[in-house]
């Protein structure tokens, strides 16, 4: 075989059939469904070109202007670029503010931020999982197993919402600080249908002398399109994923505020904020190799796109579109988690219904509806969560607007019909209601007009007339 021509320059789908049928396999699922994960998006077509591109050819572990490897000219150039452009759109002041690039993704990014932070087994306080927190910000199981190395390797202690309403408890988050003086106390989920008040996370950090940091993966789009509440307010450090809603490539970003610290009594004058140094050190060399550059490229292009007036419409149309969906279903009588939604998700709680995420979330997914089963505050087991979590970036990256998403609603409340039907003909245990799944018309039915449904819209990132299987 000729080493060039016929090693490295010929096409995937003459190379690899295999892997060429798979990618286009999911291609026509991602365009022939409707994509309801709240943490992915459809990123654009220029983004895809720069993470396909030979960037990722190269090494270049260390900072811009002092790597360990020859021959990053270019690479220098590119992440610093990502860098200015990271500032740049979330309004940030290079003087008072930096930003590490290169974490692989936001589980990376938030070890590594705990990693430059904290000493093994400091305390940390961050958002309990079950009540819509993320695994990285600390969690072990009521029987005491720890399940997120942020537990294993650090003293974890979560706060909660209110049972009642949903809404974090700001009151019993505080007497639980001051009890358990955390070292640092991380605000931010995956799962939390409504904004944080920064402000009084700031003054509960304050009276513990804690660090704060905010995990703003899900919402990084809309805090960029100044449509969420503003984290670097308050904040010491902002770590993010780049995928959810700034709609970029699968990537992280850590910002940490630099120069002279705010006068504050006890401080010796002249104090600076030390994260810069630390955090660098703990990408790389403590926790990571050679960043990723083909992404970092990707995420350049994402925050340009980010900073482009349609950006700021996009981010109000997820939030809209997540009112809508969340109204129609309210009015159908299902309840949701604090009752609505300021961001881009919600959080629908199964258990009045007598149904489990899980079963909703296997039906949805027979009719090309894909939705996550999700915990919701007190749920009795992890195995069975009781709700499904809903988002709306990517289907907004589609163009969908309100009265799509009404329609969306249609189907899903179509869905949980059928899955009490089915439940009721085949009985609750999962083996029996598997077996109502099977030749099923009211889901053939469903999915047949899902697909007509999605097939309509365009979509980013990939042609749709050069596909495979286009029907
Ligand atoms: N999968 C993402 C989320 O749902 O928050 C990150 O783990």
């Amino acid at each position: 075989m000729d080493p060039v021509s016929g090693w490295g320059n010929s096409p995937l789908h003459q190379v690899d059939e295999e892997v060429f049928d798979l990618i286009e396999r999911e291609k026509r699922r991602q365009s022939h469904g409707i994509e309801l994960i709240a943490s992915e998006n459809f990123t654009s077509f220029a983004v895809i070109q720069a993470l396909g591109s030979p960037l990722t050819n190269k090494y270049s572990e260390g900072m811009p202007g002092n790597r360990y490897y020859g021959g990053n000219e270019f690479i220098d150039e590119l992440e610093n670029l990502c860098r200015s452009r990271a500032l740049q759109v979330f309004r940030l002041d290079p003087s008072s503010w930096g930003v590490n690039v290169q974490p692989y993704s936001g589980s990376p990014a938030n070890f590594a931020a705990y990693t430059a932070l904290l000493n093994p087994h400091d305390r940390i306080m961050g958002l309990d999982l079950p009540s819509g927190g993320h695994l990285t910000h600390g969690y072990y199981t009521s029987g005491g197993k720890k399940i997120s190395a942020t537990s294993i390797y650090f003293e974890s202690l979560p706060y909660k919402v209110d049972s009642a309403t949903g809404y974090i408890d700001y009151d019993k988050l505080e007497e639980k600080a001051l009890d358990f003086r955390p070292k640092l106390i991380i605000c931010g989920g995956s799962a939390y249908p409504r904004d944080w008040d920064y402000a009084r996370f700031r003054v509960i950090a304050d009276k513990c002398g804690a660090l704060l940091l905010c995990d703003m993966a899900h919402i990084s789009g809309l805090v960029a399109a100044q449509e969420a509440a503003n984290p670097f307010e308050y904040c010491d450090i902002v770590t993010t994923t780049t995928h959810k809603s700034l709609r970029g490539p699968r990537s992280g970003m850590i910002f940490y505020r630099k120069g002279p610290k705010p006068p504050k009594k006890g401080q010796p004058e002249g104090a600076e904020y030390d994260f810069e140094e630390k955090i660098n050190f703990a990408v790389f060399p403590s926790l990571q190799g050679g960043p990723h550059n083909h992404q970092i490229a990707a995420l350049a292009v994402a925050l340009k796109q980010a900073m482009e007036p349609g950006f700021k419409a996009y981010a109000k149309q997820v939030k809209a579109n997540a009112v809508a969906l969340g109204s129609y279903l309210v009015n159908k009588g299902y309840k949701l988690v604090t009752g609505g939604t300021e961001n881009h998700l919600v959080l629908w709680d199964l258990r009045p219904l007598g149904l489990t995420g899980n079963k909703l979330e296997k039906l949805c997914d027979l009719c090309n509806i894909t939705v996550n089963k999700n915990a919701v505050f007190g749920d009795s087991s992890a195995l069975a969560p009781g709700g499904v979590r809903i988002g709306t970036p990517a289907m907004t990256s589609r163009g969908l607007v309100e009265k799509d998403f009404e329609q969306i609603a249609e189907f899903l409340h179509q869905a949980v019909s059928f899955s009490l039907k089915i439940q009721k003909e085949h009985g609750k245990l999962l083996k029996d209601f598997n077996k109502g799944l099977a030749d099923n018309k009211d889901i053939d039915d469903l999915k047949t007009a899902v697909e007509k449904f999605a097939a309509s819209f365009d979509m980013p990132g990939f042609q749709m007339s050069t596909m495979k299987y286009k029907d």
